[in-house]
């Protein structure tokens, strides 16, 4: 084996934690199905378009025996971005498929739903996943963007590809837009009479796969918490050099959950959260004087210095840029290959705006040059904007700096502004897994396999009770039509799993907004650390302010 650090030499060893049912019972357990579902949006929309799944019944497992054990062979594989913990599933599943019965099997598609197509594949047995037990990344087998929307080039061969391999089942571990491939390959293969069962994995340091069913995504907990180890140690520089306002954006895509469990966790001196700029209605520059108005009372009190927080999706949820985009969006999926065919970032520039309406013309052209372009660069797999490459932190000192320039001319601020700017987006996602992330992924690939044995598809894999000890956690199904509702995406209206985004009247902002002007103007920095795996449960064992408040307020 190639070298391994010492603490990944020490996670090896880790024995993630189980819910009592799977800790005493291993697969042996009867589902049970609940009450019947709808969806969260559009039902007369979705029915139609999912006959055979929509409808289903929440499933809960029970203590019970299974009269008949088969050895299953299930298929597994990891889509999108990487969360940690993703190992975790696998080799939750492995486990439970070796104690359900030996000659049980799994293989893992490599990178991602592209792997399935492809039939790129390798069977997963008890040296590789040894090797990866509690670790970070997705490097097992790898993962991808691949969307599975076309009858002919995806769902056939992977359909296909399944039956060689003889699999009872498919794992897919992935967000919003994989488990809403999965859900649409369920119907697919339901309306075919296939038996093959497909079942979905919450994925997402986003945070944003989440509703009534699903209290949280895996990777959300190591990835909010090693971005906030990070803000802590900046304030703590802050607070000796004095001398910088730092503004630092914060991976997470469209949704703020992960800005707003980091202001949380740390106590920044502002943090931005998209869905109220976007509730409040505010412009760019409203945004951005609201900001300088707290530069400037820093300033006053002697404090040249401070944290910012940007949530990375800002813009889209800025009113008069949302519509921009979403114009943006609608031109780059109509006029694809005129548009890819122009030469220079000045001829695109010149296409879109010439088709934009006049005013999200003037909101693109009030943009730095750096900025357009980076908004026209290519959407991925699913039409989303790629804002991991939009440095929004870059245009708020820009701009915020050009204003206290003029407010410093006409005597209206007498201090100095010096600004840092940070992105902290990859190094989250491939931390070790959080002992939470490590348990809950275990958990979850025991859940999947539950519900392969128990012949369910069309479902998700869901763990509830999380924020209780691991002993009382709950395992159970949500058919994933209930998730969806329709958007438009690629210029048209298409079924997806709903994102979920910060609520303002949700218990983590309330928190927050109730706290908030107390850490403005002063350093009330919290520094959590780094992630501890090892000691006292209270400190390891311990989830997000995020799913405690959330729980407490159910
Ligand atoms: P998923 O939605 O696939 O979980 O991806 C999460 C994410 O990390 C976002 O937060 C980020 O905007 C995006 O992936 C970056 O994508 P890429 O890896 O393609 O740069």
């Amino acid at each position: 084996m190639s070298e391994v650090s010492s603490l990944q030499k020490a996670r090896y060893s880790y024995q993630p934690k189980l819910p009592a049912l799977f800790a005493k019972s291993g697969l042996r357990v009867k589902a049970v199905d609940g009450a019947a579902t709808s969806c969260v949006g559009n039902p007369g929309a979705i029915k139609p378009l999912f006959p055979n799944s929509f409808g289903r019944p929440i499933v809960s497992f029970q203590a019970g025996g299974v009269p008949e054990v088969k050895p299953l062979k299930i298929g597994v594989l990891l889509s999108g971005g990487q969360a940690p913990g993703g190992h975790n599933i696998i080799s939750g599943l492995f486990d439970a498929l070796r104690k359900h019965h030996p000659e049980s099997r799994l293989f893992g598609f490599e990178n991602g739903p592209g792997g399935l197509v492809k039939n790129k594949y390798r069977e997963i047995d008890a040296a590789l996943v040894d090797r990866y037990r509690n670790t970070g990344g997705f490097d097992i087998i790898g993962s991808d963007r691949t969307k599975l929307e076309s009858e002919e080039k995806h769902i056939i061969p992977a359909v296909e590809n399944c039956r060689k391999l003889g699999l009872d089942a498919l794992v897919i571990v992935g967000g919003d837009d994989s488990n809403t491939n999965g859900g649409m390959l369920a119907e697919y293969l339901l309306a075919k009479k296939n038996p093959l069962l497909v079942i979905g994995c919450p994925k997402t340091i986003d945070g944003d796969l989440k509703n009534e069913y699903v209290e949280t995504s895996f990777g959300f907990d190591t990835a909010s918490k090693l971005y906030s180890e990070l803000i802590g140690n900046i304030a703590t520089d802050v607070n000796s050099a004095k001398k910088y306002w730092h503004f630092i954006r914060l991976m997470g895509r469209s949704a703020s959950h992960i800005t707003l469990e980091c202001a949380l966790q740390t106590h920044a001196n502002i943090a931005i959260i998209s869905e109220e700029v976007e509730a409040k209605k505010q412009t760019l520059k409203a945004l951005v004087e609201e900001m300088v108005g707290v530069i400037a009372e820093n300033a006053e009190g002697g404090r040249n210095f401070g944290v910012v927080l940007i949530p990375e999706g800002l813009l889209e949820f800025i009113p008069e840029m949302k519509v921009m985009v979403q114009e943006l969006n609608e031109i780059l999926a109509k006029e694809a290959t005129a548009f890819n065919g122009l030469a220079t970032d000045g001829d695109r520039i010149q296409f879109v705006s010439s088709r934009l309406t006049q005013a999200s013309e003037q909101a693109l052209s009030s943009l730095p040059v750096s900025l357009r372009v980076q908004l026209l660069m290519e959407r991925d797999k699913a039409g989303n904007v790629p804002f991991s490459k939009i440095e929004t932190e870059r245009l708020i000192i820009d701009m915020v700096g050009a204003r206290l320039k003029e407010m410093k001319a006409a005597g209206k601020f007498k201090g100095e502004f010096s600004a840092q700017n940070h992105f902290l987006g990859y190094e989250g996602r491939c931390s070790p897994p959080s002992n939470f992330d490590a348990d809950y992924c275990y958990s979850l690939g025991f859940t999947a396999a539950a519900l392969a044995a128990a012949g369910k598809t069309g479902y998700m894999a869901v763990v509830r009770n999380l924020s209780l000890p691991h002993d009382q956690w709950q395992p159970g199904g949500i058919p994933l039509t209930t998730m969806m509702n329709i958007e438009r995406r690629k210029g048209k209206d298409m079924p997806v799993i709903r994102k979920s985004l910060v609520e303002l009247d949700s218990a983590p902002f309330k928190k927050f907004a109730g706290q908030r002007d107390s850490w403005k103007c002063v350093s009330a920095y919290l520094c959590p650390g780094p992630i501890q795996f090892f000691g006292p449960s209270e400190v390891c064992d311990r989830t997000t302010i995020t799913m405690e408040l959330e729980a407490s307020s159910r």
